[in-house]
C-alpha cells in the first residue's frame, strides 16, 4: 500500500499568513504566539509570516477568500475565539466563520486551518490558549505545515 502523507517540515520558502480575529484577544493573541512558534519550530521563516488582523470572527472569511485570491500564499492559519454569551449571537458568528472558512478553502484549493476555539465559557478558551488544554493556534499551525507537505505530493 502506498502511502501519501505529509510531515512536518518547511523548507523555509513557504508563504504563509495568520489571521486573527481582535474580538477576545485576550485569548486569540495567545493563539497567534502559538500558531507563530508553531510555524517558527518546523523551520519556517519569520520574513515569510504575516498576521492579519480583522474585527471579529465573523469577518475572517472574507479576509480568507481575499488573501488566497491574491496568490501570495501557500497556505492560511485562521485563529479566533468565539465564546458563548446570553443571546443566540455565538450561534450566528460561530456557524459563518466555520462555513465561511469551509467555503473559501475549498473555493481556491489552498491549505488552511481552522484555529478558531467555539467555547461555551472564557475558563475553556483560556484552557485551549496555552493552558491545561494545550494552544489550539499552535495545533492548527501544525496542521498547516502537514498540509503544505502534503500538497506537494498531491
Ligand atoms: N466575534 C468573535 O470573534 N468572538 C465572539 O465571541 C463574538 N461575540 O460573541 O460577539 C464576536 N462577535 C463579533 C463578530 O465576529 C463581528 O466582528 C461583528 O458582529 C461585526 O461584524
Amino acid at each position: 500500500m502506498n502511502i501519501i502523507e505529509g510531515n512536518l517540515a518547511l523548507s523555509g520558502n513557504e508563504k504563509v499568513a495568520i489571521i486573527n480575529a481582535r474580538f477576545n484577544h485576550i485569548i486569540t493573541d495567545r493563539l497567534v504566539e502559538g500558531a507563530k512558534d508553531a510555524f517558527l519550530r518546523h523551520g519556517g521563516s519569520e520574513d515569510n509570516l504575516d498576521l492579519v488582523l480583522v474585527p471579529g470572527a465573523f469577518e475572517i472569511p472574507f479576509v480568507l477568500d481575499k488573501l488566497l485570491e491574491s496568490g501570495k500564499y501557500d497556505g492560511v492559519c485562521c485563529v479566533g475565539a468565539v465564546i458563548r454569551g446570553s443571546t443566540p449571537h455565538f450561534d450566528y458568528v460561530s456557524a459563518e466563520a466555520t462555513k465561511g472558512v469551509a467555503n473559501a478553502t475549498m473555493k481556491h484549493g489552498k491549505p488552511v486551518t481552522f484555529g478558531i476555539l467555539t467555547t461555551d465559557n472564557i475558563e475553556q478558551a483560556i484552557e485551549r490558549a496555552g493552558s491545561k488544554a494545550g494552544n489550539k493556534g499552535f495545533e492548527s499551525m501544525t496542521g498547516l505545515v502537514e498540509l503544505l507537505s502534503l500538497y506537494k505530493s498531491l
